[in-house]
């Protein structure tokens, strides 16, 4: 395939920019704006959420990652050198997103309620050499102590100490990274905690999960290192008719607690987006956490598109001003295809449609509905939609050196001969 040339590029940029500028908006200032977003990338797209405590172990929690692409990161080394090529075809400079069975622990077993901050030594190195902010997760899944299905939650005291003490262990790993690198460590809190079948009792196990949650919080943590975030879900593989951390349970939690909140875009009713709830929940929450994905059918994890829904998303930050006070990561795991792709292909799509969101022009939007000039809007919304936005999207790629249009295949077909082939 053909690629445009520098120049190319640039006079198309020229001419895009002046179509831009007749709507009052700023090209220059946009690309700023966008060049200064981080995004965290989930390092579990790149071994299909398996991490290291375990290898061949399988996954838990309702999680599936379907398909067997030749190539996935088999030990840490591999996957950060996975990574460092997806970072590479994105443009600007982004965050890693670790769960905890990413730990490094040589021979020895170290179980979960174990974990130190010195068991993620080596990611610190890495992210600090390459200028990586990181994001943690406790693991509630993939465990013996998990299989019953219900773990923060649980009726077992034993149990649910041993979850809370992992929770409890990760907070402490996440803020050693924000004091490593300078820069606060969201940790997320999901559980898969659940019942396949209709349930006797709703209200017990929210009520021990809200437990467990505040003993978890219990200590403070300068925010300066770490923020605290807890994700709720709809439905699970083997949690279809109740999920004792449903959206309500959390909202509240949230709320309450002023813990940030995390909007997985997967984790609502098929016809549900999560574009519509930022700015309700921004109004109660400190800060979001958004876990960009995409749902098809039962799976909230599909590599992200650039579809409607993404578009949404990214209107709602930037037109309320959110960007300051939302950390955008990344949440999908797709093992039928190349998974330096899948990264690239999902941040790619994701900081594109902020670039869209970022140009447009939102005080003249805003007026004509104060004006109750509904048709303009209408008019000028659909306008928007066919605006040379690529032309922009390729010059920032060519001004941040990152590949223009799918160039970026040319370099992860090259990776895979060299690097992913040799991994049998
Ligand atoms: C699961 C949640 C959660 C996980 C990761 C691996 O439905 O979305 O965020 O995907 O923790
Ligand atoms: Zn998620």
């Amino acid at each position: 395939m053909n690629h445009p040339t520098p120049g190319q590029i640039e006079q198309a940029y020229t001419l895009a920019m002046e179509r831009y500028a007749l709507l009052g908006v700023n090209v220059a200032q946009a690309l700023k704006q966008l060049q200064s977003i981080s995004l965290s990338l989930h390092c579990w797209q790149g071994d299909d959420v398996g991490g290291f405590e375990n290898p061949g172990g399988s996954l838990g929690g309702g999680l599936a990652a379907t398909g067997n692409y030749p190539g996935k990161a088999r030990t840490a080394e591999e996957l950060r050198s996975d990574l460092d090529q997806a970072y590479r075809l994105i443009p600007g400079s982004h965050r890693l997103n670790l769960h905890a069975i990413y730990a490094e622990t040589g021979s020895a077993r170290v179980d979960r309620d174990q974990i130190l901050p010195e068991h993620f030594s080596a990611w610190v190195d890495w992210a600090k050499t390459n200028r990586h902010g990181l994001d943690f997760n406790p693991t509630l899944f993939s465990h013996p102590k998990a299989e019953s299905g219900l773990t923060l939650a649980s009726h077992d005291p034993a149990v649910r100490r041993f979850w809370i003490d992992h929770c409890i262990a990760c907070r402490k790993v996440g803020e050693s990274f924000g004091r490593a690198l300078g820069t606060p460590c969201v940790t997320n809190i999901w559980i898969p905690d659940g019942y396949k079948d209709t349930p006797a009792d709703r209200l017990a196990p929210r009520k021990l999960l809200e437990a467990s949650l505040d003993e978890i919080l219990a200590e403070k943590i300068d925010p300066r290192y770490h923020l605290d975030a807890v994700e709720p879900k709809l439905f699970g593989i083997g949690s279809e008719s109740y999920v004792v951390g449903s959206h309500e349970f959390y909202m509240g939690y949230a709320v309450t607690r002023q813990t940030l909140l995390c909007l997985d875009a997967g984790h609502f009713h098929p016809t549900e987006g999560i574009a519509d709830k930022i700015s309700a929940v921004m109004l109660y929450v400190p800060e979001l956490l958004l876990h960009v994905s995409r749902g098809v059918r039962w799976d909230s994890d599909h590599v992200v598109t650039y579809t409607d829904d993404l578009q949404s998303i990214a209107q709602e930050l930037v037109r309320g001003g959110f960007l300051q006070r939302t950390h955008i990561g990344l949440d999908y795991f797709d093992a039928s295809i190349n998974r330096v792709a899948a990264w690239t292909i999902g941040s790619r799509n994701t900081l594109r449609a902020l670039l869209a969101a970022l140009l447009e022009p939102i005080d003249t939007l805003r007026q004509m509905e104060i004006n109750g000039d509904f048709t303009a809007r209408l008019a000028l919304l659909e306008e928007l939609k066919a605006m040379p936005l690529n032309a922009i999207w390729d010059y920032h790629c060519l001004t941040t050196n990152a590949p223009i249009g799918t160039q970026y295949l040319d370099e992860i077909r090259a990776h895979e001969m060299k690097v992913l082939s040799q991994r049998v």
